[in-house]
């Protein structure tokens, strides 16, 4: 069950909204839950919030989620008075952090960060710098966060071994016939996993720290201030989990220092930009200066990794039909 325009503004009333709501519209390019920007009209002038419902098929647990994310932001708001530097939750008029609907659909609604810029990519390095301090910052200031205490709500999110597995099985069942038409990337990936162990080996050997980690560190997961382009905050929290900080130094570097979009039909304009690589990593280190050394060295592994993790999930989600992320042409 997806939502749409009606369940939305039934959500919506849900919340203890400020002033009459005037519109609710499909906002953003998210892959994964439906977002919308839902206006009210208060004396003073609009109010905009985000109003959102998660994506069952992909959080089976919403409600731990909605915890985790919970918490998190209590934690961040701890550390900050800038009212832009944090996600604000808006509860339900039953004092809840998210409205569960008759569909099943599980709703919650955020403050806009207003004056603020969501870019899909870099327009120039300092915008990539400034979006790695924001991730760094998160990092650091969750820090004195007990990581375990959040609930694992994608078990094996950034497992690459398990993805792998995942990846060969599917392979193996060819649910849709599709493997005779990409045998090219199926033989890139699989030429690539001996390294997928990394990170994973050096978690469990505590040679890595585990941290909270945001897990899904995409440039449109950052907030720039629309005027000064310097970095304002994170989003997309769903993803909060027990991690490692090159996950989300890895999965930054897969998506902004890359030249062309995800899903560009053209790969020859797919490169990776060093001097973009060079600029984020400035950005995370001086952001979040308590790294180890084991976490700067494996650094190029975060994101050699993340990289081609993503790459196996995408490749394994379209031998499956398409049925995890969102696509926008055919093949
Ligand atoms: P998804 O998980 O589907 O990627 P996101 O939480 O990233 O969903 O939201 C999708 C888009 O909505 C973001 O890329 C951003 O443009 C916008 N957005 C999300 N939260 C806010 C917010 N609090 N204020 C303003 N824009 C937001
Ligand atoms: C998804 O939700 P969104 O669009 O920020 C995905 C990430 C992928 C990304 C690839 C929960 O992120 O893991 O890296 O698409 N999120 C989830 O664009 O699977
Ligand atoms: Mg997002």
């Amino acid at each position: 069950m997806r939502s749409n325009l009606y369940t939305a503004v039934n959500a919506l009333s849900k919340f203890t909204i400020a002033g009459t709501p005037v519109g609710c519209a499909p906002y953003g390019n998210g892959h994964i839950n439906d977002t919308y920007c839902a206006v009210t009209e208060e004396a003073s002038g609009n109010h905009r919030y985000i109003l959102q419902a998660l994506n069952s098929n992909v959080f089976k647990q919403p409600d731990k989620v909605m915890e985790n994310i919970a918490a998190v932001i209590e934690h961040l708001h701890t550390k900050t008075d800038d009212p832009r530097a944090v996600m604000t939750l808006v509860p339900t008029d039953d004092g809840q952090v998210y409205y569960r609907d008759g569909n099943g659909l599980f709703w919650r609604l955020y403050e806009f960060v207003e004056g603020s810029l969501c870019l899909e990519k870099p327009e120039t390095a300092e915008d990539f710098y400034q979006s790695a301090v924001a991730f760094g910052r998160f990092q650091q200031l969750l820090k004195d966060f007990p990581a375990h205490t959040l609930h694992e709500t994608i078990p094996n999110f950034h497992n690459t071994v398990d993805r792998y597995r995942i990846f060969k099985e599917t392979l193996a069942a060819d649910p849709m016939g599709r493997a005779k038409e990409v045998q090219q990337e199926i033989d890139f990936i699989l030429a690539r996993e001996s390294d997928a162990h990394t990170i994973v080996e050096l978690l469990e050997c505590n040679k890595l720290p585990l941290r909270v980690t945001h897990n899904d560190t995409k440039l449109n997961n950052v907030m720039l201030d629309a005027n000064t382009r310097k970095a304002l905050c994170v989003i997309d929290l769903d993803t909060v989990m027990p991690g490692s900080s090159l996950y989300d130094f890895g999965d930054a570097i897969r998506f902004g220092a890359a030249t062309a979009a995800e899903d560009e039909k053209d790969l020859s304009k797919m490169e990776m930009r060093l001097d973009m690589f060079e600029s984020f990593t400035r950005g995370y280190l001086q952001a979040c200066p308590d790294l180890t050394q084991e976490e700067r060295k494996q650094m190029p592994m975060g994101a050699k990794l993340m990289t081609l993790e993503c790459g196996v999930r995408f490749l394994t989600d379209y031998l499956d039909g398409d049925n995890y992320f969102a696509t926008s042409y055919e093949g």
